[in-house]
Formats: C-alpha cells, sequence, structure tokens
C-alpha cells in the first residue's frame, strides 16, 4: 500500500496548473520534503509521444473511446513507472492532470459513458487515488485566452483540445464542478481567475492537512 500522498491539479485549460504545481513544489522543497512533479499526458517517454498525437491539430478528430484509451495508457505507464513507485517511497507526488480530467473531458466533453471511464480508470490507477485535488476553476474564455496569449509569446500553437468550440470547453468545466461536488472531502475547488499570490495561498491552506511535518 502507498506510503506517500498524491496531490493532483485539475481544471481548464490556462487555470494555472503548471504555474502553481512548480510553486508549490518550490515551496514543499523549502520545507525540506522531496516532492515529485510531473504531468499528464507526459511524465513517460511513452506519455511524452502519447502527448504529441492527442494534442497535435494535425491529428484531427478522434473516436472518443480511442481518446480514451490513448489517454489511459499514458497514464497507466506513469501510474506503473513514475507514481506508484514514488509513493512507495513515502514521497509526495504533485500531479498536473489525472484521472479527474479524463471524467471531464472524455465523459462530460466527449460523452463517453462514464461507467466505463470508471472501470477503465480503476484498472490503471489500481489505487493510486489522490490525498487532495485542487480544481482551478475559470470561465472557458479567460482560460483560454490566457493559453492563447501563453502560446503567442513562447511561440507555440494551440492544441486540439483548445481548438475545441466553447461548447465543448463548457461542458468540461461543469463535469469538474460536478465531481468537486460529488466528492467535496478529496476535491478543493479554487477561484482560478485570483491574482497567483492569491491563489498560491488557497493551494497552500487546501493542502495543509495532507502534507506530513517535517522533523
Ligand atoms: N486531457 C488531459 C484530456 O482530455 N484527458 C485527460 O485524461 C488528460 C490528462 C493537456 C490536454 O489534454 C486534455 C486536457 C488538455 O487539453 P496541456 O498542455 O497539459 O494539455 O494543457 P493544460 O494542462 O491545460 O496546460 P496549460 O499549460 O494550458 O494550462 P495550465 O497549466 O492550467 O496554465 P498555466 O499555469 O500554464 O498558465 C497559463 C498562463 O496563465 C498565466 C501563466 O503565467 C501562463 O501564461 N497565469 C495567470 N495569469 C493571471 N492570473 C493567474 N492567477 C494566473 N495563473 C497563471
Amino acid at each position: 500500500m502507498a506510503k506517500g500522498i498524491l496531490i493532483t491539479f485539475e481544471g481548464m485549460e490556462g487555470s494555472g496548473k503548471t504555474t502553481h504545481a512548480a510553486l508549490l513544489a518550490d515551496r514543499l522543497r523549502g520545507m525540506g520534503h522531496d516532492p515529485l512533479l510531473t504531468r499528464e499526458p507526459g511524465g513517460t517517454p511513452l506519455g511524452q509521444r502519447v502527448r504529441e498525437i492527442l494534442l497535435d491539430p494535425r491529428t484531427g478528430e478522434l473516436d472518443p473511446l480511442t481518446e480514451l484509451l490513448l489517454f489511459s495508457a499514458a497514464r497507466r505507464e506513469l501510474v506503473t513507472q513514475v507514481t506508484a513507485p514514488a509513493l512507495a517511497e513515502g514521497r509526495i507526488v504533485l500531479c498536473d492532470r489525472y484521472a479527474d480530467s479524463t471524467r471531464a473531458y472524455q465523459g462530460h466533453g466527449r460523452g463517453v459513458d462514464r461507467d466505463l471511464i470508471g472501470r477503465i480508470s480503476s484498472l490503471v490507477i489500481a489505487g493510486a487515488t489522490p490525498a487532495r485535488t485542487l480544481l482551478f476553476d475559470l470561465t472557458p474564455e479567460e482560460g483560454l485566452a490566457r493559453a492563447i496569449g501563453r502560446n503567442a509569446r513562447e511561440g507555440g500553437h494551440e492544441t486540439r483540445f483548445e481548438n475545441e468550440k466553447l461548447e465543448f470547453h463548457r461542458r468540461v468545466r461543469d463535469g469538474f464542478l460536478a465531481i468537486a461536488r460529488a466528492e467535496p472531502n478529496r476535491v478543493t475547488v479554487i477561484d482560478a481567475a485570483a491574482p497567483v499570490e492569491r491563489v498560491q495561498e488557497a493551494v497552500v491552506a487546501a493542502v495543509a492537512g495532507v502534507i506530513p511535518p517535517k522533523a
């Protein structure tokens, strides 16, 4: 059984997950912890290759079940190669997106059967469940504007998901909020529209109860 702690960062595109996962990792290091920071899809060589396929607009439309299975395959690699071993060592694992993204995007966004997603997810994560999930909540309009602004500044381009219609992103947001309502003890909703410092304060407060004190 895992001894470490898994904390996941979830929410819309551009909501600040990557920013705040890195800030929390720094803060934990400052406290003497040795957190593992990883992301989905990605985090393993195979996951990175699957990520490129899934995010590249040239991939075009995928069958929703194919998309679900590709995200699940990338997650399985991450869990077996990275997350479960780190948890077994007692480490704090910070994961930028995890299984709730599949429930929100492939379930609520694409309309894949949610029981099927739940069954596949149980197989894939095999008990590596988050102690705390931070849901960065933001309107799709604001999140996409931030993501597109960042892409322009960094010379990147929009992903297959960032190119989706606003309606799709609204269903995804509703999906995340429904998960938070159903599991309030695990999921903390954070107002991601606030300035970075205020959001980070909310992050620190939300994880305080699950971070062990450092001797
Ligand atoms: N997906 C993923 C699925 O469909 N199913 C799944 O199972 C999984 C795991 C992943 C895509 O795959 C989909 C969802 C996604 O579409 P990704 O590139 O990992 O793609 O996408 P995101 O996780 O959305 O990454 P982003 O980098 O776009 O968003 P973040 O990490 O939420 O945002 P961040 O931190 O990069 O910030 C974006 C910009 O906003 C600024 C930052 O400086 C940055 O410029 N910012 C703020 N600005 C103002 N105020 C604040 N409070 C700010 N916080 C950050």
